[in-house]
């Protein structure tokens, strides 16, 4: 497809800073696909970002889990969009189910790509179909194309999210519309860079 493959790994919130140096290893020193075949991001809890994205390999990126909606100011406990990117963080997981978060009307679709994941799929060990996950991923990309535009349904990235691991990661990357993965438990272990290379 002409759309990059995309790899999310969601740590949520666990490890301790000597786990989150030992996935690192385990990422740093994977073969995988090059960076013009699939993009690699993983999401550390916030207080591990700054020491994840200064010991992972160039070729893979981090994302925050969550950021405040508003500008900077008295919100205790927030974090702005604007300090992320004075950090550095080129991404950010928005409006994940177990956040239950708003997701406000976009205006620039360029740099979103979008997760679907199923309720009942998250964290459970029961995956989706590929003939589900297409279906509703399909619907998706029409709903984008009547009401966004055709181009931004073509060119945006729409990935599937619940219980995905190293064995259910292959029929999955096969279906049309299936533009990567947003992995929880499975991107905290080496099967991660299975799912990786799912991308070819
Ligand atoms: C769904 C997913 C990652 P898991 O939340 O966002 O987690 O792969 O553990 O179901």
């Amino acid at each position: 497809a002409s759309r990059k493959f995309f790899v999310g790994g969601n740590w949520k919130c666990n490890g301790t800073g000597e786990d989150v140096k030992k996935i690192v290893t385990v990422l740093n020193e994977a073969e995988v696909p090059s960076e013009d075949v699939v993009e690699v991001v993983v999401s550390p809890p916030f207080v591990f970002l700054q020491q994840v994205k200064g010991l992972l390999r160039p070729d893979f990126s981090v994302a925050a889990q969550n950021c405040w909606v508003r500008k900077g100011g008295a919100f205790t406990g927030e974090i702005s969009a604007e300090m992320l990117v004075n950090l550095q963080v080129p991404w950010v997981i928005l409006g994940h189910s177990e956040r239950r978060a708003l997701l406000e009307k976009l205006s620039d679709w360029t740099n979103v790509v979008l997760a679907y994941e199923p309720v009942w799929a998250i964290g459970t060990g029961k995956v989706a179909t590929p003939a589900q996950a297409q279906e509703v991923h399909d619907g998706l990309r029409k709903w984008l194309q009547s009401n966004v535009s055709p181009a931004v349904a073509e060119s945006t990235r729409i990935i599937y999210g619940g219980s995905v691991n190293g064995g259910n990661c292959k029929v999955l990357a096969a279906q049309p519309d299936v533009d990567g993965f947003l992995v929880g438990g499975a991107s905290l272990k080496p099967e991660f860079v299975d799912i990786i290379k799912s991308a070819t």
